[in-house]
């Protein structure tokens, strides 16, 4: 397992749209495993691939935020197949735009259905922080920041503010 770099804003990668994995094989799970490392490093409650570089339809999260047991979970290909109308608001932050915080109104519960660690299909409900969480990454794998649903002028800031900070 190894701690990869995360890509920040502007990145042109976090742009991309990723692409549907084939197969789920010990390849996948290295990057998994890989992911999820970089995860709790960072450290975060989800990462999608394309934030390491790898534009694959792959998310890894983990919700229990270091109380008790470790709960990582992997999400590969996941299709949203239903959004409740009630919605939530949520301050959501993001490992590729460090430091910035805002609230974002997404629904409340989704369906969802995608393959698991060993490749086999799940389908479940999700609520709360799990929705918030599954809606955000999966943004990411259409090349969707949580700013590009904030103004323009809230998220041109926010890109300059991460520039500046990163800048060597
Ligand atoms: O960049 C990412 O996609 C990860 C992001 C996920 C997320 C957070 C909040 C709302 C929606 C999606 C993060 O993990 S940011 C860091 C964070 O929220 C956190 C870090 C340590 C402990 C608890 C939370
Ligand atoms: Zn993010």
């Amino acid at each position: 397992m190894a701690i990869r770099d995360i890509l920040t804003v502007p990145h042109p990668l976090l742009k991309k749209v990723s692409e549907p994995v084939e197969t789920v094989d010990d390849e996948l799970r290295a990057l998994m495993d890989d992911m999820l490392e970089t995860m709790y490093d960072a450290p975060g409650i989800g990462l999608a691939a394309v934030q390491i570089g790898v534009p694959k339809r792959v998310i890894v999260m983990d919700i229990s935020r270091g109380e008790g047991e470790r709960e990582p979970r992997y999400f590969v290909n996941p299709e949203i197949t239903w959004a409740s109308e009630e919605t939530q608001p949520y301050e959501e932050g993001c490992l590729s735009v460090p430091d910035i915080y805002d609230e974002i109104e997404r629904p409340a519960r989704v369906k969802l259905r995608y393959l698991n660690y060993q490749g086999e299909p799940v389908e479940e409900e999700a609520e709360g922080i799990f929705a918030v969480c599954i809606q955000h990454e999966m943004d990411h794998l259409e090349g969707v920041l949580f700013i590009d649903h904030l103004s323009r002028l809230k998220r041109e800031r926010a890109v300059q503010k991460v520039k500046k900070a990163t800048a060597a």
